[in-house]
């Protein structure tokens, strides 16, 4: 008698439990101690708070449930209910995902941010019609030129093994006459070691997450261009959530993407200074690498502008006018 009366109580407490809390899945590319990420988790952290744990959200950093080119469609297609992608690795799809991959169009906070707000209402657009919600955006820092050698001009990487993490970071090594192969940051340690990866353009951030400092000496800091990540959500998902937990999480992804692009400034010095400190130089380019950059960015806008169609000039437009 007392046995089976237990068992009803414990039945109805799990049941009870079931239907108060909803768990997310979250996967991102990146590593746990990577700034993004650490946002990211301060993020469902304060969801869980301010829902009073009933919705608890689980991120799978450094591409552990799904790789960073599959994060996308796993978000689409509800496999994830949220997901961090890097928009530019999406530019093939459509071009405006890869506005912010295009070298000295926006090449400071100040302009990154505006290009972002520029970029975000056609984003958003686009996204919803893949049944996404965009939640926040944070940038990288400022790209620069990871390589094994000193360089004076862009010549100096002719022939060069250069890892691309975008059609944009290719079509760099394309255009100064390396190698590209394309490598995510989860697998760029290894590519490293093995010698697969000469040079690469991405921020100290990555250059610190991958310890680039025990292959490559040498680090440009170009600062071309600000690539940012997006955390999305799915829209079905999204709906099926009750208004004070839509809240919540809308008001939690406010606050992230604040603190990120904060956070994402601060650190860019910090990580320089640890690259430095582990033995790279950081060099201020030449007048002439600068020169050769910029007319790699030239040719850029020029083909995107090309491809983009009426969505990018929109963009584009929205933009000069900031
Ligand atoms: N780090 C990422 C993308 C941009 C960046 O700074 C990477 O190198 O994969």
């Amino acid at each position: 008698m007392i046995h089976k009366f237990g068992f009803a109580l414990a039945a109805l407490t799990v049941g009870a439990t079931a239907l108060a809390q909803t768990k997310w899945d979250l996967p991102t590319a990146y590593p746990p101690t990577n700034f993004h990420t650490e946002n990211i988790s301060q993020f469902a952290s304060d969801v869980d708070k301010a829902t009073g744990g009933k919705l608890k959200i689980t991120v799978h950093s450094n591409a552990s449930l799904f790789k960073a080119p599959e994060i996308k469609r796993a978000v689409q297609g509800g496999q994830a209910q949220m997901g961090e992608i890097l928009l530019v690795n999406f530019q093939n799809e459509w071009q405006v995902f890869g506005t912010d991959g295009i070298p000295f169009l926006a090449d400071s906070y100040d302009a990154a941010w505006k290009l972002y707000q520029a970029q975000k209402p056609v984003l958003s657009r686009k996204l919803a019609e893949q049944g996404i919600m965009l939640l926040y955006t944070v940038a990288w820092p400022p790209q620069g030129i990871f390589v094994n050698k000193t360089i004076s001009s862009a010549a100096d990487l002719k022939g060069i093994k250069w890892r691309a993490y975008s059609p944009a970071t290719a079509r760099i090594g394309e255009l100064v006459g390396a190698q590209p192969v394309t490598v995510q940051q989860a697998e760029l340690s290894q590519a490293m070691a093995t010698g697969v990866i000469e040079s690469y353009m991405s921020s100290g951030s990555t250059g610190y997450d991958t310890k680039t400092y025990e292959y490559i000496k040498n680090f440009y800091d170009t600062q071309a261009w600000l690539p940012k990540n997006a955390v999305l959500v799915n829209k079905k998902a999204f709906d099926a959530l009750d208004k004070p937990t839509q809240d919540a999480l809308v008001k939690a992804g406010d606050e992230a993407e604040k603190r990120g692009w904060e956070l994402s400034k601060k650190k860019n010095l910090e990580y320089l200074e640890l690259l430095k400190k582990n033995g790279m130089t950081i060099h201020v380019p030449s007048a002439q690498l600068k020169a050769d950059m910029k007319k790699v960015g030239d040719t850029m806008i020029k083909e995107w502008t090309e491809k983009a169609g009426p969505d990018g000039q929109a963009v584009l437009d929205a933009y000069k006018k900031m």
